[in-house]
């Protein structure tokens, strides 16, 4: 059976990608590496912090990996707060912090378009390969529900009215960025 380790240390993430990973290929996460270290994101962008993440659980373990880096785009804010997500309200990171800012910045704006992003980048047999998924949306004026992680509970995705925390993860997991650059890798895998 295929292995492939997903080099997170975001259990939201993982949790949501084992739902659509195939049966037939073994998916890894860095806890059954034993691996507690901290990766210092230190790119400045979603492809240069994916490439840092999966380059280094590669050439420490020499097992086929991917990781994520994804973030939030706001229009209005010119791509804030894009690479710096995680930590946009300072650190430690606080995804609550995060969320009260992004509405504060917003508040009495009318431009409230959004984009979430993620960049996986898949380490293979000494190749890197690059996968992109989006998923357009509008940022809400209050936060809505306890689904999800991150910025999931101010973000509506276009065509819906509830937010990512009040709908439920296999909705999430039919439109979201994250999916969607999961299916590319899924696809590319299985045609190997
Ligand atoms: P790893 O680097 O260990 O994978 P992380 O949480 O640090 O985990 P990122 O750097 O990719 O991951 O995440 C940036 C932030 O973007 C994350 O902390 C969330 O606040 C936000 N984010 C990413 N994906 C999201 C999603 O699907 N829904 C809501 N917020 C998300």
């Amino acid at each position: 059976m295929k292995k492939i380790v997903f080099a997170t240390n975001n259990y939201n993430k993982f949790n949501e990608i084992k739902y659509i990973f195939p049966k037939n290929i073994k998916l890894m996460s860095l806890k059954d590496l034993n691996f507690n270290e901290k990766i210092e994101e230190s790119g400045n962008t979603l492809k240069d912090n994916a490439k840092i993440k999966s380059n280094y659980i590669y050439n420490k373990y020499s097992l086929s990996c991917f990781s994520d880096d994804s973030g939030l785009l706001i229009d209005h804010l010119n791509g804030e707060p894009g690479v710096y997500s995680s930590t946009y309200a300072g650190v430690p990171r606080n995804d609550l912090s995060n969320m009260i800012k992004v509405l504060e910045k917003l508040k009495n704006i009318n431009n409230r378009i959004a984009c979430f992003k993620t960049i996986i980048s898949l380490n293979l047999d000494s190749k890197n390969l690059i996968f992109s998924g989006e998923l357009l949306g509008s940022i809400s004026n209050s936060i809505r529900g306890n689904n999800g992680f991150g910025y999931d509970p101010i973000f509506i995705p276009k065509g819906y009215n509830q937010t990512l925390g009040e709908l439920s993860l296999s909705i999430k997991n039919k439109i979201s960025h994250r999916a969607l650059a999961i299916k590319k890798l899924i696809n590319f895998l299985n045609i190997l």
